[in-house]
């Protein structure tokens, strides 16, 4: 607890995973900077983390993200340690992406047995399934 703010503060790391492409830079750049422009660009992760901080009710978060490089079903990674939350990202216009989604997540469960929060997270549904 930090007593000169009477605040409590907790760390948060989190891990995007998914497809290649499919979004997960650009849903960590927004994250930090919301009112950001778009980056068109793309530029193939290799590993990238960002950090934040968000104050909710006394607790301040301090959030760790960490973005990894796209997967594809022969290079699914087994999760971190120390990891408390995963987002997986699957893109609209991308049929491999959402397919690859249950194989993140039977790779996450088996590691982490369930104990770990798990989101979904359907990005680029401003364009249509090519
Ligand atoms: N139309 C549209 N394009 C997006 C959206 N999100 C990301 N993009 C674009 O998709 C491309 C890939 O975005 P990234 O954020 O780099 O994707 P990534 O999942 O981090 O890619 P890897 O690091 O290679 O796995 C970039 O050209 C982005 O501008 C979205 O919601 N809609
Ligand atoms: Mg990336």
């Amino acid at each position: 607890m930090n007593s000169q703010a009477n605040t409590f503060v907790r760390n948060r790391k989190v891990a995007l995973f998914g497809a290649r492409a499919v979004g997960k830079t650009s849903l960590c750049a927004s994250f930090i900077v919301p009112s950001a422009p778009f980056a068109e660009s793309y530029s193939p992760t290799i590993e990238n983390k960002f950090n934040k901080s968000l104050r909710l009710a006394k607790v301040e978060y301090i959030i760790d993200l960490i973005d990894t490089g796209g997967q594809d079903e022969t290079s699914l990674i087994g999760p971190g340690i120390g990891i408390h939350g995963y987002l997986i990202v699957a893109a609209a216009n991308s049929e491999s992406s959402v397919w690859l989604v249950d194989g993140l997540c039977i790779k996450i469960i088996e590691t982490t047995g369930l104990s770990v929060p798990i989101v979904i997270v359907f990005n680029k549904c401003d364009l249509k399934e090519s």
